[in-house]
């Protein structure tokens, strides 16, 4: 089936000029590309994506630890089939089933794997996110957005008492998250144990100076051959959010650890980052 009017793409809105910026978002618009599926993204102020929701009928989906909901996006519409979706996964496994004939996200029998996947690399950035210093929020709506964000704190106080205890912070942060990323950066060289080096002498720097062992690849650019799969969208979504929400120079880094790793990832993925 190939959609006949183009699928509403809710994203959040950043300040001037409107950019994409969130991670969860940032997977279905891959997705939506990757399937070359025409679109529209209606950009939405973080205040406003709660009415949004409620108006088009979508429940929240998240809930903060205490047991408040909260509403989140991506959703889309896709008015060929009237569907309405409101889950950056669901989305991707609503298009796979409405569009089988248009590249797929998934190789056959991984659904669950990346599943597992998706929810361990949100945990991985999630606890990073102190150092997305520069988020393009929009000023307009600072204040509001600073207001719900408040609000929050009550109900996440022992979660981010816990995260600020595994996190010192300033430099220890950011090499705390190189080490994070050297684990995740295994499932790209398909090795277990073996890049530990990458971070045994304490970071950036000395780090960088470290060989590989030898007959160890560098990975990349993708999880598993030639073509990119919804995993590759789940990580380079979040490597999209840092890239436009760390320091200038805090994203340099990350784009040369691990062997220049991760700036090969981004960039791979870069043929499917069209913002329509
Ligand atoms: N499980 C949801 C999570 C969505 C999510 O957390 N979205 C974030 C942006 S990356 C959001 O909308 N946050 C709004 C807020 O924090 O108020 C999904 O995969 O769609």
């Amino acid at each position: 089936m190939t959609s006949p009017t183009p699928i509403t793409f809710y994203d959040i809105a950043s300040s001037p000029p409107l950019r994409a910026f969130a991670a969860n978002p940032w997977k279905t618009r891959f997705a939506l590309n990757y399937k070359g599926l025409p679109y529209r993204t209606h950009w939405v102020d973080m205040p406003s994506i709660a009415t949004l929701r409620q108006t088009l009928g979508v429940p929240a989906n998240r809930t903060l630890p205490d047991g408040t909901p909260f509403h989140t996006l991506p959703l889309i519409h896709d008015a060929a089939t009237n569907a309405l979706l409101g889950d950056s996964f669901e989305i991707a496994l609503y298009l796979e089933t409405a569009y089988p004939s248009h590249p797929p996200l998934f190789r056959p029998s991984t659904t669950g794997l990346t599943a597992a996947f998706n929810a361990h690399v949100d945990a991985l950035f999630t606890r990073f996110a102190t150092l997305c210093t520069h988020a393009p929020f929009d000023p307009r709506v600072a204040d509001a957005v600073g207001a719900m964000f408040a609000a929050r704190v009550g109900a996440m106080a022992a979660e981010l008492q816990q995260r600020a205890g595994a996190q010192p912070g300033g430099v220890k942060v950011l090499v705390a998250f190189e080490q994070a990323l050297g684990e995740l950066a295994k499932a790209y060289r398909h090795t277990g144990g073996t890049t530990d080096y990458v971070w045994r002498a304490g970071g950036t720097g000395e780090a960088q100076r470290q060989r590989a062992p030898t007959g160890l690849g560098e990975g990349g650019p993708f999880l598993d051959g030639d073509e990119p799969v919804y995993a590759d969208f789940v990580v380079g979504a979040w490597l999209k959010m840092m890239e436009a929400s760390m320091s200038a120079e805090d994203w340099g880094c990350v784009r040369t650890w691990q062997g220049g790793l991760w700036g090969r990832v981004v960039d791979a993925l870069d043929r499917w980052s069209e913002i329509k």
